[in-house]
């Protein structure tokens, strides 16, 4: 017998022995030779096992970093620091067909500013939703410094769902940041600018360039941000910085610092100073306070002045319904990061060795009882710094941003200067433990270490240099995470992770069993809409229409052929392609590209992609599928014809290379019968077994059910052909009948090894 599916067996039967023969001439080798073959450390191996992840083995954290200019956010796990994905936000991504397809090509326009498509961002700071101040694991904001917009990301299939455009500002920087209950994702601005869209001269600085906070309304249900419920609050041409939501006791209010609150314009061509030297003078900056809550309420009470079409609470407002005050911290602060138990607030002053810890028990107390130190030029009252302070540490040469421990009082600075990492108690203010990073630590994060109950365990140091840790690979070096083992009293560092993507600013990072992301779509599914596509076609119903000039193809994609095949349209047509992937298994996504086009796209399985383009050459343009998804995917192709304008087509009738008689029936057929008792001897093996306690195999069930469904039809097709003397087709449908029947193995295998390596029980006999 001599089946496809007898030779994969034969196959790997084969490849297993010659496994074992090459290990036996290794084995001789133990840890302590390859200890010392490698250079590595006791050290080294516990860091190992701390850090190795056996193969099929899962991470115990998920991380979503921000992935700088490439405008995209990273996924990858820990402790084994394995990437997983690149989600695609602010940037065309062609694996993920996005920009490529319709359907996301829409979410990317979402972003346009001023009319112009915009193809990158620059991502900061990643946020999870949240629920009590804990991390849901149900949706990822991120904001984009350069063209201020914030996106929202689905974390059921991490696709990038919306982007929306700041109404007011010119640039951000202190967002994605969420309220405790996601009401609100709060983005505030980095250098200061007008909010109109015309030309205010500098000398206008003081008066017309603002700064601001925007509070995005978030509607869960619809898991889209609201722009028209969401509303700003005006503030001072300081450059305001990072921000961060209070919680628990401090629920309701809002914190962003500021540097350069000297308001200084620069000027270095014209023989003035560079900003660097005049946005530091002053010994102190401000931390801003808002109470968001009453803000909110302000919006509903009319309270607020139409900007843009915006809601924004004026700074006069503002300071007479008492929701905005101001802090000093000292010097260029950059985190502020507010403790999970909500009493204090960690900043950390970049040009100043100490890390601030404020009380809002003692900042709440002094707005009580208006007690101010005085007001800003913009007439902001004063908090004053003394009376704020719950202490201040010395922490190291360029403190940066904090992270918290699950251990109480415990909390993790970044020192850029001394590239380093300083834990210390901030509730008895004094330091722990330092240890040294390379190089020039930016952001760190613990695992879920800003939410109300942080897991500890683990850190990541987010470093601005790698310098030489890595393999060279030119002036432009790939980005350097370090694992940081945080569980014992002593800080260790176990693993050194390349990026090679932008500058991951910030990240977070979630328990992994708080993620349900879904493995397919409901057939016919818009992703991007979270609806079922109107361009959905089921098997079978393929079509070609056209509709106001526009051909639109339904067609439908599966293991393993492109319905339709041959697509013919005349020169200037505008086309339009609509894919339905319509396959039910696990991990089965179809491409399509074709050339010349742009055209790209993604369909996993459920999913309908659409491409719509214009072609305007007569021509012949092979397409074919992007993604290796079964043994004949290469045959996953077609042509799209494109015919000059009035073209007649001649009257021979398609070649075909081979012609086929009823001895090559019988021969297909007597092949498939015996292939048809290999795959009942593989369907026995599984309904023998308890497989129905196993959901990844139920579906692989299903999946082999349906394509010996197929393949029954084709059955049907070559019979009825064979029956009417046609050999030609019949022996052809035979074939078909045969292509289905190898899918169906090659998934009934995959169940059997799935059963055979989870000790499925025998139950039927
Ligand atoms: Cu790079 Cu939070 Cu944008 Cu600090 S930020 S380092
Ligand atoms: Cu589908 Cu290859």
């Amino acid at each position: 017998m001599k089946s496809t599916v007898k030779k994969i067996l034969t196959v790997s039967t084969a490849f297993g022995i010659g496994l074992a023969w090459t290990a036996a001439a290794w084995s001789a080798e133990s840890l302590d030779d390859v200890m010392k073959r490698r250079g590595l450390t006791q050290k080294d191996l516990l860091a190992a096992a701390k850090t190795y992840t056996p193969t099929g083995g899962r991470d115990e954290f998920l991380v979503f970093s921000s992935g700088g200019q490439s405008g995209q956010v990273l996924v990858y796990g820990i402790p084994s620091m394995r990437i997983l994905k690149y989600i695609a936000v602010f940037t065309p991504e062609p694996w993920q067909g996005y920009g490529f397809d319709d359907e996301s090509k829409e979410v990317l326009a979402q972003g346009k500013i001023d009319g112009k498509q915009l193809n990158y961002g620059d991502t900061h700071h990643p946020a999870i939703s949240e629920t009590n101040g804990e991390y849901d694991g149900e949706w990822l904001f991120i904001n984009d410094k350069a063209n201020p917009r914030v996106a929202v990301i689905d974390l059921k299939d991490f696709e990038t769902k919306q982007i929306v455009v700041n109404p007011i500002m010119k640039s951000e920087h202190g967002g994605a940041f969420v309220t405790p209950n996601t009401e609100y994702v709060i983005e505030a601005t980095q250098y200061a600018a007008p909010y109109s869209k015309d030309f205010v001269p500098l000398s206008k600085f003081n008066d017309e360039y603002r700064g601001a906070v925007t509070y995005w309304k978030f509607n869960r249900e619809k898991g889209r941000i609201e722009p028209e419920n969401s509303f700003s609050v005006e503030l001072p041409p300081y450059s305001q910085d990072l921000s961060d939501a209070g919680k628990l006791d401090s629920d309701g209010w809002s914190f962003t610092n500021s540097f350069c609150t000297e308001r200084y314009i620069g000027g270095i061509e014209s023989g003035r100073p560079p900003f660097e030297a005049g946005c530091s003078q002053k010994d102190t900056d401000f931390l801003h306070m808002i109470n968001w809550k009453r803000a909110a309420e302000l919006v509903a009470e009319g309270k607020a002045t139409k900007i843009n079409d915006h809601d924004v609470i004026t700074m006069d407002t503002a300071i007479k319904e008492g929701i905005l005050f101001l802090i000093p911290e000292p010097k260029s602060p950059h985190g502020v990061d507010v403790s999970p138990d909500g009493k204090y607030i960690i900043v950390a002053g970049k040009l100043d060795t100490h890390a601030s810890v404020y009380s809002f028990e003692k900042m709440k107390a002094l707005i009580d009882a208006k007690d101010f130190a005085g007001t800003d030029p913009y007439g902001i009252p004063i908090l004053d710094l003394k009376k704020t302070l719950h202490t201040q540490v010395q922490v190291g040469l360029g403190p940066l941003h904090n992270q918290y421990d699950s251990k109480p009082c415990i909390v993790y600075t970044s020192i850029y200067v001394d590239s380093q990492v300083t834990k210390w108690n901030y509730c008895e203010g004094k330091v722990l433990d330092k240890i040294s990073i390379h190089y020039n630590i930016g952001h760190l994060m613990s695992m879920e270490g800003d939410t109300v109950s942080p897991k500890g365990h683990y850190l990541v140091s987010l470093n601005k240099l790698a310098i030489d840790r890595f393999n060279p690979v030119g002036p432009l070096h790939p980005q350097n995470h370090q694992l940081i083992d945080i569980s014992n009293d002593k800080m260790e560092l176990i693993y050194d992770m390349p990026l090679p993507l932008g500058e991951p600013h910030y990240a977070v990072a979630i328990s992994a069993d708080k993620l349900k992301p879904k493995i397919r779509y409901s057939t016919g599914w818009n992703s991007r809409k979270d609806e079922r596509s109107e361009y959905r076609v089921r098997p079978g119903r393929e079509r070609t229409e056209v509709a106001d000039g526009v051909t639109h193809v339904y067609g439908t994609l599966i293991r393993s052929h492109i319905t339709p095949e041959i697509i013919q349209v005349e020169e200037g047509s505008t086309v339009s392609l609509h894919f339905t992937n319509v396959e039910r298994a696990e991990d089965e996504t179809h491409g399509f590209a074709i050339r010349g086009f742009d055209v790209n796209l993604s369909a996993e399985p459920g999913k309908t992609v659409s491409a719509t383009f214009k072609v305007d050459k007569p021509g012949v343009y092979p397409y074919y599928c992007t993604e290796f998804c079964s043994a004949l995917h290469l045959e996953m192709q077609g042509y799209l014809l494109v015919t000059p304008k009035g073209y007649q087509a001649e009257e021979a009738s398609l070649q075909e290379g081979q012609s086929y008689s009823q001895e090559d029936f019988d021969k297909q057929v007597k092949a498939n019968t015996d292939t048809q008792a290999v795959i009942d001897s593989v369907v026995e093996y599984i309904t023998a077994r308890n497989f129905k306690d196993f959901d990844p195999v139920v579906a692989l069930v299903e999946d082999a059910t349906d394509q010996l469904n197929f393949a029954a039809d084709a059955k049907k097709k070559a019979e009825d052909y064979a029956a009417s003397g046609d050999w030609q087709n019949a022996t052809l449908w035979a074939q078909q009948w045969f292509q289905y029947q190898v899918k169906a193995a090659d998934i009934g295998l995959r169940a059997k090894t799935y059963l055979d390596q989870n000790d499925a029980k025998v139950v039927n006999q």
